[in-house]
Parts: C-alpha cells; sequence; structure tokens
C-alpha cells in the first residue's frame, strides 16, 4: 500500500484557465510587500501541510510539491493506493482537474481531497473523490488506513521557505518550519482557520517537546531560527514559558517568527520575556481602528509597537478593508491608524467570506455574496466577492491597491523598517541591566551584519522620501554603533548591487513572476533507515547560487552534509 501527497500544478500566479496571476505563490511580495517595487521580499514556502501527514502515518508516501500538470499525470502511472490533493479554495479548478486526471489515468487509485478547499459548499458533487478531510488531517489518515490515533506526533525538520531573494540577492533558507498546533479558540468572525479546525488542536502540547523539536533542528540541521505556524503561538502562556525555562536552563538560543495577537501579547505582560525566548518578528491582527474583535478590546497599539520595535522585535500588522462600516472616507481613516502605527510590514486583506466561517453564513442569509464570481478569483489580491454598500467589485481592486502605496509612502521600505527596528534592538539588549537580556545582543549583531550589505542597494534604488529618511538614520545608526564598515563588507555590498541591478532589468523588461519548482519527495516512511532526511527534497533550491563567500564566518565546529555547509553561509541572519 502506498500514498501519494501532492499539492495543485503550476504555473501560479499567471491568468489562465486555472487561475489569476495576481494569486501568486508568494506570500511577502503577494500580500504584504507588494507595492514595494525591488524592495519586496521574495520567498516561497513549502506545502508544510504534506510533511506534517507523510511523517505522522505509517503509510509508505511520496511527497509532490508543486508539480506541472504533465509532471502530477507522470507521477499517477505509479500505481498509488491513495492519493491525496491538498488545495485551499482559489485551487479549485485544479485539485478538479487533478481529480479528473486520477480517474482517467489510474483508476484504481482513491482519491483523498483535504485542506481548506474542501470547505467549498457541495464540494463532494463538485470533485471526484473517495474520501473528503474535513479539518484536521493527521488523525484522519490514521484512522482512514487503521493506525493507532494516539502515537505521539513527529514533527518533521523543514526549512520554513526556500528559493529568498532579497533585492535580487539570495538568501540562504536558513530557518526550520515549527508546527506547534492547528488552529484557534479565539474564532473572529472572518477567520477561515480558526473555522475549519473547530478549536486549537496542538500537536506539541509542552514546552518540553517543542524544546526537543527545536534541539533536533539544531543538532541535526544546525537551523536554530523558526518560523512558527501556529495561529496565537503564546496563547498557551505556560507552554511558552515552560520552553522559556529550558532553553535558559540548558543554554540554548533560538529565534523564532509567530503569529500572536494583542490580547496574548498583553496577557504575557513583560514583553523583555521574549527577547529572552528569541522571538524576532510578530504577525498581529490590528484589523480596524474600531474595537470589533475581542482580541484588541482596550489595546493601545501605539504603545504595545512601539515597545515591541524599541526590543528589536518587528512587527508585521494585518489589517482588514471593506468592512461593513467602510465607506469610500472612513476606510482611509482605518488605513490611517494602522500605517500611523508605523510597523514594519503591513498586510491589508479585503474583508473576504470563506466558506465555513461565521461571516459567510451571515452573508450568505442576508444576500450579500455574489454567485457568479468564481472560486479561483476568491484569492484576495483583487476583487471582493460580496456586495458592499459603498464599493464596486472594481473600487475595491483600487482601494486594495491604493492602501498599499500609501504605507509604502508614508513608512518607507519595510527591509529599511525592519532593519531600523534590529537597530534598536540592538541598543535595547546592549545598555540592558539584566545580563540574560544583554547576551542576545550577539544575535541583533549578526543580523545586522548582514542587514548591512543592502545599504548600498536601497541607495541606489530608494523610490521616496520616507525611505530616503529611513536610510540617512540606519547609517547614522550603523556608524554610532558599529564604526565604518570594512572592506570585505564593502565587497559584498557591491556584489548585492549587482544583483539588484539584474534583478531590477529583470522585472523591468523581462517581468516579476517567480514560482516554485516542482519538489517531489520519493516514498518513504518515517521512522525506518531508509527514510530520507528531511529538509532534502528543498536543499537543492535553498543553497544560493552565490552567496557572499570572503564575508563566510567560521563554520561551528561540528560534522554537516555538504548541503547545510552551503546553506550555513548566512545563517543567523534572517529576516523573516
Ligand atoms: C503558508 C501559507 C501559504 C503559502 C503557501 C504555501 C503552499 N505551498 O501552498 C503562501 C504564502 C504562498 C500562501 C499563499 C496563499 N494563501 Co495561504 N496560507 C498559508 C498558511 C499561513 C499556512 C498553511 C500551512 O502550512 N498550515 C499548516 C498545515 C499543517 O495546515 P494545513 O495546510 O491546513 O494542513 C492541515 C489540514 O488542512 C489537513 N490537510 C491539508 N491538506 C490535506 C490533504 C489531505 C489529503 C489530507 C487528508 C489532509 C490535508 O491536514 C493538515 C494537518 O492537520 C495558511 C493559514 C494557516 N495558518 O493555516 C494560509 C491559507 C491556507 N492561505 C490562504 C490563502 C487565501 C492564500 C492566498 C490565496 C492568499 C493570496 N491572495 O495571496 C495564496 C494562494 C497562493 C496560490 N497560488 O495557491 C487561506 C485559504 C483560505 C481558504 N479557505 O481557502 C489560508 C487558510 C489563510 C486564511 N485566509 O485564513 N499561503
Ligand atoms: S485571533 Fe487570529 S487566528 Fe485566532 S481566530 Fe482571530 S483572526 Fe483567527
Amino acid at each position: 500500500m502506498k500514498l501519494l501527497l501532492t499539492s495543485v500544478f503550476g504555473p501560479y500566479g499567471v491568468d489562465d484557465e486555472y487561475g489569476e496571476k495576481e494569486n501568486k505563490m508568494e506570500l511577502f511580495h503577494n500580500q504584504v510587500t507588494r507595492e514595494q517595487g525591488i524592495f519586496s521580499y521574495r520567498f516561497n514556502h513549502g506545502s508544510q501541510g504534506l510533511y506534517f501527514l507523510a511523517e505522522n502515518i505509517d503509510m509508505p508516501t511520496a511527497i509532490l510539491d508543486f508539480p506541472t500538470f504533465k509532471r502530477f499525470k507522470k507521477e499517477l502511472k505509479k500505481g498509488y493506493d491513495y492519493i491525496g490533493i491538498s488545495f485551499i479554495i482559489p485551487n479549485f479548478k485544479k485539485a478538479k482537474a487533478m481529480a479528473r486526471a486520477i480517474r482517467e489515468f489510474a483508476p484504481e487509485s482513491k482519491i483523498i481531497l483535504g485542506g481548506h478547499g474542501v470547505n467549498i459548499p457541495k464540494i463532494e458533487s463538485m470533485i471526484d473523490h473517495d474520501f473528503i478531510c474535513r479539518g484536521e488531517g493527521v488523525y484522519f489518515l490514521r484512522e482512514l488506513f487503521g493506525e493507532k490515533a494516539d502515537t505521539p506526533i513527529r514533527h518533521p525538520l523543514e526549512y520554513s521557505s526556500f528559493n529568498r531573494q532579497v533585492m535580487g540577492a539570495p538568501w540562504a533558507s536558513d530557518s526550520g518550519i515549527l508546527i506547534p498546533g492547528v488552529g484557534c479558540a479565539n474564532k473572529c468572525r472572518f477567520c477561515a482557520t480558526s473555522h475549519f479546525f473547530g478549536s486549537y488542536i496542538p500537536y506539541l502540547k509542552t514546552g518540553q517537546e517543542i524544546f526537543d523539536v527545536c534541539c533536533r533542528y539544531e543538532d541535526e540541521r544546525n537551523i536554530t531560527d523558526f518560523g512558527v505556524l501556529d495561529e496565537n503561538f503564546l496563547k498557551m502562556k505556560d507552554r511558552a514559558l515552560d520552553l522559556l525555562e529550558l532553553m535558559e536552563q540548558n543554554n540554548r538560543r533560538f529565534n523564532f517568527s509567530i503569529f500572536t495577537s494583542a490580547e496574548t501579547l498583553k496577557g504575557i505582560g513583560d514583553l523583555d520575556i521574549l527577547v529572552r525566548m528569541g522571538v524576532t518578528f510578530v504577525w498581529v491582527g490590528v484589523e480596524s481602528k474600531k474595537e470589533i474583535y475581542a482580541k484588541n478590546k482596550g489595546t493601545d497599539f501605539q504603545v504595545l509597537f512601539k515597545e515591541l520595535k524599541m526590543r528589536g522585535i518587528s512587527v508585521l500588522a494585518s489589517s482588514i478593508l471593506f468592512l461593513e462600516e467602510h465607506d469610500q472616507d472612513t476606510i482611509w481613516e482605518d488605513v490611517d491608524f494602522v500605517t500611523s502605527l508605523s510597523p514594519d510590514y503591513i498586510q491589508f486583506s479585503p474583508l473576504g467570506p470563506i466558506p465555513g466561517t461565521k461571516l459567510y453564513d451571515d452573508y450568505e442569509k442576508q444576500g450579500k455574496l455574489i454567485r457568479t464570481v468564481p472560486y479561483q478569483s476568491q484569492h484576495g489580491q483583487k476583487k471582493i466577492w460580496f456586495h458592499h454598500s459603498h464599493f464596486t467589485r472594481d473600487e475595491s481592486e483600487e482601494f486594495l491597491l491604493r492602501a498599499f502605496e500609501k504605507d509604502y509612502a508614508r513608512n518607507g521600505a519595510s527591509l529599511l523598517r525592519t532593519i531600523k527596528t534590529t537597530l534598536e534592538g540592538h541598543l535595547y539588549c546592549r545598555n540592558h541591566p539584566e545580563e540574560r537580556i544583554r547576551t542576545h545582543s550577539k544575535d541583533y549583531e549578526k543580523r545586522l551584519d548582514m542587514m548591512r550589505y543592502f545599504l548600498k542597494a536601497s541607495t541606489l534604488f530608494v523610490e521616496n522620501r520616507q525611505s530616503k529618511v529611513l536610510l540617512g538614520e540606519i547609517k547614522t545608526s550603523y556608524r554610532s554603533q558599529f564604526g565604518r564598515m570594512r572592506v570585505p563588507g564593502l565587497l559584498a555590498s557591491l556584489l548585492v548591487v549587482l544583483f539588484s541591478v539584474k534583478e531590477y532589468l529583470r522585472c523591468r523588461f523581462i517581468g516579476d513572476l517567480r514560482t516554485p519548482k516542482t519538489s517531489y519527495r520519493r516514498l518513504y516512511k518515517p521512522g525506518t533507515p531508509t527514510a530520507q532526511p528531511a529538509g532534502s527534497s528543498y536543499a537543492h533550491l535553498a543553497v544560493p547560487k552565490t552567496p557572499y563567500p570572503w564575508v563566510q564566518r567560521p563554520a561551528p565546529q561540528c560534522v554537516l552534509s555538504v548541503e547545510h555547509q552551503a546553506g550555513q553561509r548566512h545563517t543567523s541572519s534572517r529576516l523573516v
């Protein structure tokens, strides 16, 4: 018996019969820094759910991530007993075409549908299938295959992102993914994930379990930076504090980029705890100036963000446009509010009634859903798909664009904002009365070393007044904190300039599309000697083509795989 798990096929981010050009397979470039030109970050993220599922079932499983349709059809010939397709709502048409191809080319294979796409109403009559997993997948598959449901969760070791580029310069994959749990208990009205999973489902239930996974990452892969895929990581406060205690007791230093909420941060109390934990990036939902959501009640975001940033913690704030109370004037009050908080990054999302959520049910009852908008257009980077009293669909596209532009003009390039925040954090730690905070200044220093190489290219490409102001402040601060740049640093900076010129020309004359390559992981059974080392499927994509070798830091004294030596070159200096 064997299983194939696959994501939907590419190309992504193009106008074709399956999708739209606005639906790129990129987080920052599509949803956050999208209007920041060459300053926009270019990262790809693997389909983590597939690796997580494969690691936690005994059934031998192969993984096909980002296939082409042709490659997918070729794989079908291998005679899988089960084929699981993971898809989200905007990729409905792709999932449907894949299921049809399975019936045609592998009629013996059983089809399992999973991922957020299964929330589409009447999905069972729309896509060929044998099984549908609605919500959490590990326990579903274990049950389907007759495996023991209560086997402890095995956490895979995977890169958080790959194929990374900042200003055209390759940025090695040096951070791992951590998935402590799925879902969220808060169940905000619009939120897809909290409704999809019912409530919060912890995979790693204790601080010790998280700590053990982090140690495995460090011992086996030399990874100490983590992107944490957990909707509200610190909400289980005791788990977080136990993790911190273990890190400090065992002198293990990790860094975390997390999703959280105002309410949870306030619950933590002393924000120095975040510094001690190594939290360097937080994604917080501001949503609106009005306190519509319980998680934001009584929060002074000005103070909260200031406190985070002065500690060197980069803030990504998300804000929702086209709420019921927005008209063509009041919408700017919210844009003005969130941009005035000066977070390092802003994600503007149009309100999106997503099946399964309370918002969707409400809008369905009120007859607000526009039924003629196809699923591939319901991705949130172009037009709304409901009737709004004050915005047409075309206007929504225009307002969304202008909100991103406003943030860029008012706050400057996110790359520069985050460098400034890191500089502030370095000073904060260096001058802190407590030794356990002071020791963290070294981590900031390493990141800042790397970030400094981007200043020359930034000077060349700076696009607006606020970015210029930031650049000036940053340069002064570097000189006062670290002195002048040395020759190796200057050479690295020039290399970044070359990369950025090349990238600028590529975007100008060829187009700015970047799409992940297919990644295939051969059949394996977790925990057996034949198991492929986790992370290997992306390793060829993760290694930067020409990093800046002469500024290489001495490698730690331990034996690393070839992949790792390459990926190691500038660890510790990660933006997200
Ligand atoms: C990482 C991520 C991305 C990555 C994509 C990586 C990839 N390779 O696909 C990037 C940044 C590129 C991205 C892009 C987009 N994303 Co996205 N993304 C996420 C995010 C933050 C994490 C996904 C994840 O890995 N979760 C962890 C794993 C463990 O959970 P999971 O994937 O859901 O899998 C579990 C179950 O669903 C189930 N399962 C999943 N698949 C399968 C398959 C089988 C066979 C089985 C049995 C079970 C199963 O089992 C797993 C374990 O329980 C989620 C939000 C979230 N926190 O989940 C949004 C999310 C999935 N994205 C979403 C959206 C809308 C988008 C975009 C359209 C946004 C945009 N406009 O740019 C684009 C689409 C890009 C494209 N062309 O397809 C929505 C989907 C909404 C919906 N109902 O369809 C989510 C839920 C965010 C939200 N709005 O709440 N995204
Ligand atoms: S706090 Fe965030 S993750 Fe939790 S329900 Fe609200 S929006 Fe969703």
